[in-house]
């Protein structure tokens, strides 16, 4: 599911986070792109031109342009954008307290995945600590109430069912049977048709309002693409639904329809039905989705969090000093104050692919910043900004006047050239300078 969209998406997302300068048909190309992947998908045309809009606005936008990493901050924004279509975090069902009985109403066509979702559901109540009972309303032939009997005993829960009855009268007694033997949820499986038709939508009404839900869970099968926004659509002004539950997600439907429901109906996908048996539902997190979507881990988390510390004119000319080794004291002055607050460096730097575990903790010590910035303080401007100056006699004078010793300051001194060095090589190399993400001062100091 969702393989080829993932393929583009991390395709893009790949290209564009290794550029260190992106200009505005960079952008263009990029959005087109993902026009095309999202169409292919079978997402609502209405969602995608909606989705594509925004995202040109805010990737052209000035920021990004000029930011750090414009190439990861154009996939920061595809991906709140694809965030924001899928609804803000995961939707919880809303369920009343444990004493008294909370009803969940499925519908949705003949063949969605009803009656495996309730039992589903059911196993996953029962895994919360909730007593279910599963009441069986689909009275269109007697295989489906078998069909719940099975799954109920498959997941240790029981059933009321009463044949040759009618739906609503079923769901009410099982309703009245819940209340007095203390049941906390209440899952009514009802009767799907082929197609939406008004018999059917009278016949769920009813059983609707006898029970009074708490929560009336529509079973989309994302086989059916757009077709399933459609019939979500129907159900939905017949039944004003609470939720989605997208089944089959496992197939290899191209899944464009979990991409349109909040946007095209307002309702929020709940789960997604993974597989044939009873384990294989899980709650949807638009943050996950959009995530695999654009196949990146952590990338969205690190721009945040760099955005948030580094000014970008600040990070450009720190980039363009180190190019050309005029990276001077008073500029590694300027890093403390900055990497101060930017927090732990080490879990800063723990994001960037490959530099984890290469960064020794003890160097990036508070008690060693406070000592290099106590010598450099004790430096005049003119030995900050051109520190080969710096002679014995004026180291002497250093260690005295910042109360460290002169081994202490050769050090520095040393350990500075060293640093300016690699700094000069790696700004040359463009990923390893998008690496340093231009702000960074070398931690080894
Ligand atoms: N692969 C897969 N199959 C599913 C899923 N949900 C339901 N099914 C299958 O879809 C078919 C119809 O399901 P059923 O629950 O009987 O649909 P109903 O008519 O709406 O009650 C059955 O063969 C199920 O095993 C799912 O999430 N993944
Ligand atoms: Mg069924």
């Amino acid at each position: 599911m969702l393989e080829k969209l993932t393929e583009t998406f991390s395709g893009i997302a790949r290209r564009m986070s290794g550029n260190s300068r992106i200009s505005e048909n960079n952008i263009r190309e990029a959005v087109e792109e993902i026009k095309t992947a999202l169409l292919e998908a079978d997402v609502n045309l209405r969602v995608v031109r909606r989705l594509v809009n925004r995202t040109t606005e805010e990737a052209l936008g000035e920021r990004v342009l000029k930011s750090v990493n414009p190439g990861q901050q154009f996939i920061k924004i595809v991906h709140d954008k694809i965030v924001a279509l899928l609804g803000d975090g995961a939707a919880e069902l809303e369920l009343k307290g444990p004493d008294t009985v909370s009803v969940i109403l499925m519908a949705g066509l003949q063949g969605s995945g009803k009656t495996t979702t309730a039992a589903k559901l059911a196993l996953r109540l029962k895994g919360e600590g909730r007593r279910v009972l599963l009441a069986a309303a689909d009275l269109t032939r007697p295989a489906a109430a078998d069909q719940l009997s099975v799954l109920a005993e498959q997941v240790g829960v029981a059933i009321y069912r009463e044949d040759g009855s009618k739906p609503e009268k079923v769901a009410k007694n099982a309703y009245k049977k819940a209340k007095k033997e203390q049941y906390n949820v209440l899952i009514v499986d009802t009767a799907g048709r082929m197609q939406v038709d008004d018999e059917l939508m009278k016949e769920i009404r009813r059983v609707k309002d006898g029970v009074n839900p708490d929560e009336v869970l529509l079973v989309a099968d994302a086989m059916t693409g757009q077709n399933a926004v459609e019939i979500a659509k129907s159900f939905d002004e017949t039944l004003n639904i609470t939720g989605i539950v997208l089944s089959k997600f496992d197939s290899d439907a191209r899944g464009g329809a979990a991409l349109s429901f909040k946007s095209i109906i307002g309702k929020p996908v709940k789960f997604i039905g993974v597989g044939e048996k009873i384990e294989n539902l899980e709650p949807f997190y638009p943050e996950r989705i959009a995530s695999r979507i654009l196949g990146m881990g952590d990338v969205v988390s690190l721009v945040e969090k760099v955005q948030e510390t580094i000014e970008t004119d600040e990070a450009e000319k720190l980039q363009e000093k180190m190019a050309k080794s005029t990276f001077t004291l008073e500029d590694y002055l300027d890093q403390f104050a900055r990497m101060r607050k930017m927090g732990s460096m080490q879990s800063l730097l723990e994001m960037i692919p490959g530099m984890a575990g290469q960064i020794d903790e003890s160097k990036l010590d508070e008690k060693q910043w406070k000592r290099e910035e106590a010598i450099i303080l004790s430096m005049t401007l003119e030995e900050r900004r051109n520190h080969r100056i710096i002679g014995p006699p004026r180291r002497k004078r250093i260690a005295r006047g910042s109360g460290t010793s002169v081994s202490a300051v050769n050090r520095l001194l040393k350990n500075f050239d060293k640093s300016r060095t690699m700094m000069r090589k790696m700004a040359k190399n463009k990923k390893m300078q998008q690496q340093l993400m231009g702000g960074m001062a070398d931690p080894k100091i």
